[in-house]
């Protein structure tokens, strides 16, 4: 047996991992790993690699999850399923999901190393479709884990004008296996994710860890306004049915809403596409993203009510046809109460205060949680910079959450009831 790695070690390979993991990408220069493109098929070689040194079976599912599994040293034995996404935004950082899988794979080789036997069958999952950039899902991946894939899904075109169905079977998937994907919840103990916080409250509060107590809700909307192109030097401004002067109105009112909400709501106009997008043609038509988040569902449902009532007024005003289409609606999601003791527990250990706190971003375990206990342990980011290539955790903070993932391992192994 060799002597334990310190966190310090445990931080530097985990940072060695993540950043051979973040050259893996489809627009060299930044990290953009989308779900389904060809850096999400090296990136399965890469990790896939790194979970057979680990003495993991590794397999894909219907969906393209990477999977690595150990099995237990018995019948009748439980599963603690592990891991995060490794998909990204576009020009994205190092840590945002992958963080979740590396951490997990650092931690069982460091749970062998130390001799531990562990009474349960471990499962790392590494998800692709976890930040629905490239089509209009979210979550779809751990959806399919959990049972509660929607099958409408398969239908969607993404913003390469590629149908979801279409894409899956071009990466080697059969859409018909879906169902195959679901693990059965009986024999599962829960899912564990570590995850950067993407936000300031822990650098604030100066401490490296953080509990989840629960992910806030999400509804993401897709706006359209269509008025009438024309001739930007011959219409007069009286006669114009601008539909990007019309998106701009909005977008002050969507600021406004989000600004007076309660429970943390947030909301975003991200990303904005112009028609015909000349610059000496009136805008005729924009299609837009509305991204409404709350710590609690109440808030949230009432500012997207006030915000569809205010931006139905401003189109009538200006002449302008409005549509406005759900795409994706998760509640609030608590996290176990149990799970967020036990990894409570290992920070504790590390000597450290923990304090626990709600994540505005979304996560996996929203979808895990509808079958599994699931909880998520934050990481300090520094200044809460996430989905930036300026994403940034100090490495010591990455193994001390590798050390308190262990030690969580190790304390519901040692909780295991004998079969
Ligand atoms: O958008 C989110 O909350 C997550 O990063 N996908
Ligand atoms: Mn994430
Ligand atoms: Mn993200």
């Amino acid at each position: 047996m060799t002597a334990p790695r310190t966190p310090a070690e445990l931080g530097h390979e985990t940072q060695r991992l993540l950043d051979e993991l973040a050259r893996v990408t489809d627009e060299p220069g930044r990290v953009t790993r989308t779900y389904l493109s060809p850096a999400l098929a090296r990136s399965h070689d890469l990790v896939g690699g790194w979970m057979r040194d680990r003495g993991l079976e590794v397999t894909r599912d219907a969906v393209a999850t990477l999977r690595g599994r150990r099995p237990a040293d018995g019948p009748g034995r439980r599963t603690l399923l592990l891991g995060s996404h490794i998909d990204t935004v576009i020009d994205a950082g190092k840590l945002d999901g992958c963080l979740g899988v590396v951490a997990a794979l650092v931690a069982l080789e460091e749970v062998d190393r130390r001799g531990e036997k562990l009474p349960f069958a471990v499962e790392i999952l590494a998800f692709g479709d976890e930040e629905g950039v490239r089509f209009p899902t979210a979550l779809s991946s751990s959806s399919a884990v959990t049972g509660t894939y929607r099958r409408e899904w398969l239908d969607v075109v993404g913003a390469d004008g590629v149908r979801l169905r279409d894409a899956l079977v071009a990466f080697g998937c059969d859409p018909e296996k879906i169902p195959e994907a679901a693990i059965d919840p009986t024999d599962v103990i829960g899912w564990l994710e570590v995850h950067i916080e993407q936000g300031p409250l822990l650098e604030h509060w100066d401490l490296p860890l953080g509990v989840v107590t629960s992910i806030a809700g999400q509804t993401r909307m897709g706006l359209s306004l269509v008025g009438q192109a024309g001739h930007a030097g011959t219409v007069p401004m009286e006669l114009r049915r601008d539909a990007l002067a019309g998106l701009a109105e909005i977008i002050l009112m969507v600021e406004r809403v989000g600004r007076q909400g309660t429970a943390n709501l947030v909301a975003t106009v991200g990303r904005v596409a112009v028609s015909p997008g000349a610059g000496n043609t009136v805008p005729g038509r924009v299609d837009a993203s509305l991204d409404v988040r709350a710590g609690a569902d109440t808030p949230r449902l009432v500012a997207l009510d006030r915000i569809r009532h205010q931006a139905e007024r401003i189109a009538e005003k200006r002449g302008l046809g409005f549509t406005l289409e759900r795409h994706v609606d998760v509640p609030t999601c608590p996290m176990d109460e149990g799970l967020q003791d036990a990894f409570a527990r290992s920070v504790l250990s590390l000597g450290l205060d923990c304090r626990r706190l709600p994540s505005g971003a979304g996560h996996d375990a929203m979808a895990m949680a509808r079958r599994f206990p699931a909880a998520m342990l934050f990481v300090r980011s520094k200044a809460g910079i996430s989905h930036n290539p300026a994403e940034w955790t100090d490495p010591d903070d990455l193994g001390l959450a590798v050390e308190a993932l262990i030690r969580t391992i190790l304390d519901l192994a040692a909780r295991e009831p004998q079969p």
